[in-house]
C-alpha cells in the first residue's frame, strides 16, 4: 500500500467533506493503493458499471411496455421487443465483450459458459459468473429486481481459452462480488474482499456516486425473510424455526427478488432463507451466480451464510454451473441461532 500524501486524501476523508466519489473515480483510487495492480480488474468493475446503467435505463421503460409494445412484438421503431431477462444478459456480456477484461462469462441465462476473444493478443486473467436480473417475476409489477455477479481470476493458462474449471471455482476464491439494484433508486453494491461499499445512480449526471462506505450488517434484527408459504414443505427443524420466529413476534419480509431482500438485511440486519423444499430438493437459488456472489457480501459486511445444511457457502466446491443449494445468510446471531435450531431438531 502507497503511504497516504497530502494530494492523496483517503476516499473515508473526502467521503466524510461530503465531497461527491463516483464509482470510476472510487475503483481507481482503490487501484492507485495497491503497487502490483494491473487496471484489468478495475477496467472490469466500470464495464459492470455501464451495463448497469443501460439495464437500469430498460427497467425504468418497463412500466411503458404497453405503449411500447408487448414482448415478443414489434414496438413502434419496428425493434422487436425483449423480455427484460434476455435484454440484461445480452447487455452484460455485450460491455464485457467490448472492453476486452474478461475472458468467459457464466450466466445464469445460458446453458454453458461463454468464452470471450481477447482484444488486441491481450489475454484476460479473469472471468465474470452472472444473474442479470435476479427476481424477473417481479418486472410485470413494477416491483424491484436486481443483478448480481462474481469475479474469479482464471485457474486456466491465460493464453489458451476459458475452461469450465476457470469458473467452478468456490466462493473463497473470488476477487470481488456485488449486485446491483433497480428499487426506488438504483444503487450498486460491491465488494473486493475489503469491506463492502454502496454506489447509487444520480440519475442527474448520470454516474454511480458513493453513498454507503464500509456497510456493517446489525448483529441481530427483528426480520425474517423466506417464503412462508412453502411451510409445510420444509424440514421439520426449519419448521420449528420458523414456529420460533413467528413466535418471538418477528417481523416477515419477502419481496421475491433476493437482491432486495438481502438490500434489506444489510441495512437494517435479519435473515434470508432459501431451505429444500419438496420441489427443490437441494434448495432453489444458484450457488454460482446468486450464493456465493451475495454471501461475499454478506460476509465482508460482517454476515454469515451457511446452507440449511449447515456448511458455509463459500466453501462448498462447485460440481455444476447451475448447481442449486439451500442458503440462509444475514445478520450473524441470527444465523447462529438458525443453526442452533437446526442442529437441536435434527439430532
Ligand atoms: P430468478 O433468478 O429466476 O429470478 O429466481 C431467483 C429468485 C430469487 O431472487 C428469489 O429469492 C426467489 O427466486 C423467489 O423464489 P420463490 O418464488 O420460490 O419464493
Ligand atoms: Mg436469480
Amino acid at each position: 500500500m502507497k503511504p497516504e500524501t497530502q494530494n492523496h486524501l483517503s476516499l473515508t476523508k473526502l467521503f466524510m467533506q461530503n465531497r461527491i466519489i463516483t464509482l470510476d473515480e472510487f475503483i481507481i483510487r482503490r487501484q492507485q493503493e495497491h503497487n502490483f495492480a494491473t487496471g484489468e480488474l478495475t477496467g472490469l468493475l466500470r464495464d459492470i458499471g455501464v451495463a448497469a446503467k443501460i439495464v437500469n435505463r430498460e427497467v425504468n421503460k418497463a412500466g411503458l411496455l404497453n405503449i411500447l409494445g408487448a414482448v415478443g412484438n414489434e414496438n413502434l421503431h419496428g425493434d422487436t421487443v425483449q423480455k427484460l431477462d434476455i435484454y440484461a444478459n445480452e447487455k452484460f456480456i455485450e460491455c464485457l465483450r467490448n472492453s476486452g477484461e474478461c475472458a468467459g462469462i457464466a450466466s445464469e441465462e445460458n446453458e454453458e459458459f461463454i468464452p470471450l476473444p481477447p482484444l488486441h493478443d491481450k489475454a484476460s486473467k479473469y472471468v465474470v459468473v452472472m444473474d442479470p436480473l435476479d427476481g424477473s417475476s417481479n418486472i410485470d409489477v413494477n416491483v424491484s429486481v436486481g443483478t448480481i455477479f462474481g469475479i474469479y481470476r482464471r485457474v486456466s493458462d491465460p493464453s489458451g481459452p476459458v475452461k469450465q474449471e476457470d469458473f467452478l471455482q468456490k466462493g473463497t476464491d473470488l476477487v470481488a462480488a456485488g449486485y446491483v439494484l433497480y428499487g426506488t433508486s438504483t444503487i450498486l453494491v460491491y465488494s473486493t474482499g475489503n469491506g463492502v461499499n454502496g454506489f447509487t445512480l444520480d440519475p442527474t449526471i448520470g454516474e454511480f456516486c458513493l453513498s454507503h462506505q464500509n456497510i456493517q450488517i446489525p448483529k441481530r434484527s427483528n426480520y425474517y425473510s423466506l417464503n412462508q408459504g412453502y411451510y409445510l414443505k420444509f424440514d421439520i427443524e426449519m419448521r420449528r424455526y420458523i414456529d420460533h420466529c413467528s413466535d418471538s413476534n418477528m417481523q416477515l419480509r419477502y419481496i421475491g427478488s433476493m437482491v432486495s431482500d438481502i438490500h434489506r438485511i444489510l441495512f437494517q440486519g435479519g435473515i434470508f432463507l432459501y431451505p429444500n423444499t419438496r420441489k427443490y430438493p437441494k434448495g432453489k437459488l444458484r450457488l454460482l451466480y446468486e450464493c456465493n456472489p451475495i454471501g461475499f457480501v454478506v460476509e465482508q459486511a460482517g454476515g454469515k451464510a451457511i446452507t440449511c445444511q449447515l456448511e458455509r457457502v463459500l466453501e462448498l466446491e462447485p460440481n455444476g454451473l447451475h448447481q442449486r443449494v439451500t442458503v440462509a445468510m444475514g445478520s450473524p446471531e441470527m444465523v447462529d441461532e438458525m443453526k442452533a435450531f437446526v442442529e437441536k431438531y435434527s439430532a
